[in-house]
């Protein structure tokens, strides 16, 4: 039976039940204070795992491409490694990246900021593993599959996503097998997984076996009911493709152990963060610290790469002692903006609110 999560899983209380933390236990999120490196060391970079790391074996390990192609392939990483390499950092994050803080709280892993990471990637584009395999008139998409399985929804499958063929055959698609210049770690994907540039972090299928080339649409638990943006129970949806636009501060001063809460000393702080958008380069980003109801623009630095975060950067001048809340807030190159307040659904997707970091500036002791 296929049952999809409904608004009355959502949470209406504020307490985070045993199995959201049983989720969030296996997967962590990138501590915001990474966000001042350029390229987040593996370690750092957010985890996310529906179901078990699979334990797979890189010699005998085979990716398979079938389908309505031409010429069925199955390639080691001997002849994936001999194809041309590309190398490059590409922002990734979870869709479900702010879902903690909606409400009610859609039950899922309970992200709050952190579901983000930009790492650089080493692999080969995936359009020339399927020119090689020959993609047949009439194709439409291709399935990529991990090697995990497990049960979701009351559903089991294997751990699958589609693309639309011309998002496939875009040059920037890799079949990647190292981050930061190292083999894959068996939690991000080992030995070979997919990056897809711009899209939110659900596409980028790990420990990929197989790819498949489809004259129909996919209609797998991960792509038609999972990954929807539907705003009630009778609304049919949308799928979820590209990033939105957002910015994120590393929290300035010192946090107290259990509550995070930030102390500052009166003075000039140097705020620090990170933008992107998977629909286009960052044009803006705005800093508050007053909760959102003035804005300053930041300093913002050029893309080092096309699906990479940029660097902003904005000085808080601050003499008065007292509790303040600090925002920030990207716009991209098509105008999209960040809200002040989450778009509620579902599935608990997209939420790209503003962040805001209660800090208390207090004197020197
Ligand atoms: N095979 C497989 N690929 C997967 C997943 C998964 O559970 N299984 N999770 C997806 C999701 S939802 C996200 S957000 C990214 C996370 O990638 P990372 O753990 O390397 O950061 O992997 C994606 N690829
Ligand atoms: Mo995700």
């Amino acid at each position: 039976m296929s049952v999809a999560p409904t608004a009355a899983d959502a949470s209406t209380s504020d307490e985070i039940s045993y199995a959201e933390l049983a989720l969030a236990a296996r997967n962590h999120a990138m501590p915001l204070e990474a966000l001042r490196d350029d390229v987040t060391p593996a370690g750092l970079h957010y985890l996310l795992i529906h179901f078990d790391v699979p334990h797979l074996d890189a010699t005998s390990h085979r990716l398979e491409v079938d389908g309505h192609v031409e010429r069925p392939l199955a390639l080691d990483l001997d002849a994936l490694r001999a194809l041309p390499s590309v190398t490059a950092p590409v922002t990734l994050e979870c869709a479900g990246n702010g879902r903690a803080k909606l409400a009610p709280r859609p039950v899922s892993q309970p992200w709050l900021d952190g579901a983000v990471g930009n790492a650089e990637w080493t692999g080969t584009p995936l359009r020339g593993v399927l020119e090689q395999a020959g993609v047949r008139d009439g194709a439409v998409e291709v399935v990529l599959t991990g090697a995990d399985r497990g049960i979701q929804g009351g559903v089991e499958h294997d751990y699958q996503r589609s693309l639309p063929l011309d998002e496939a055959l875009r040059d920037e698609v890799l079949l990647v097998w190292a981050m930061n210049g190292a083999p894959l770690l068996p939690q991000h994907g080992f030995p070979l997984r997919a990056i897809v540039p711009g899209w939110y972090g659900m596409t980028h299928v790990k420990w990929l076996t197989r790819l498949t080339v489809l004259t129909e649409p996919f209609d797998g638990y991960q792509q038609a009911v999972a990954y929807q943006f539907q705003v009630s129970d009778d609304d049919p949806g949308r799928p979820v493709t590209r990033m939105r636009v957002r910015a994120l501060m590393v929290p300035p001063g010192i946090p107290e152990f259990m509550s995070r809460e930030r102390t500052v000393r009166p003075g000039a702080h140097d705020l620090r963060g990170r933008a992107w958008s998977g629909h286009g380069a960052i044009e803006r980003v705005e800093v508050s610290a007053d909760g959102g109801r003035t804005w300053s623009e930041a300093a913002l630095e050029p893309p080092p790469a096309p699906h990479a975060w940029q660097a902003w950067s904005w000085t808080w001048d601050v003499r008065e002692p007292g509790a303040y809340e600090l925002c920030c807030r990207a716009t991209d190159a098509t105008g999209a903006t960040q809200p002040l307040e989450p778009d509620w659904n579902v599935h608990g997707v997209e939420n790209n609110a503003v962040q805001r970091v209660g800090v208390e500036v207090v004197p020197e002791a």
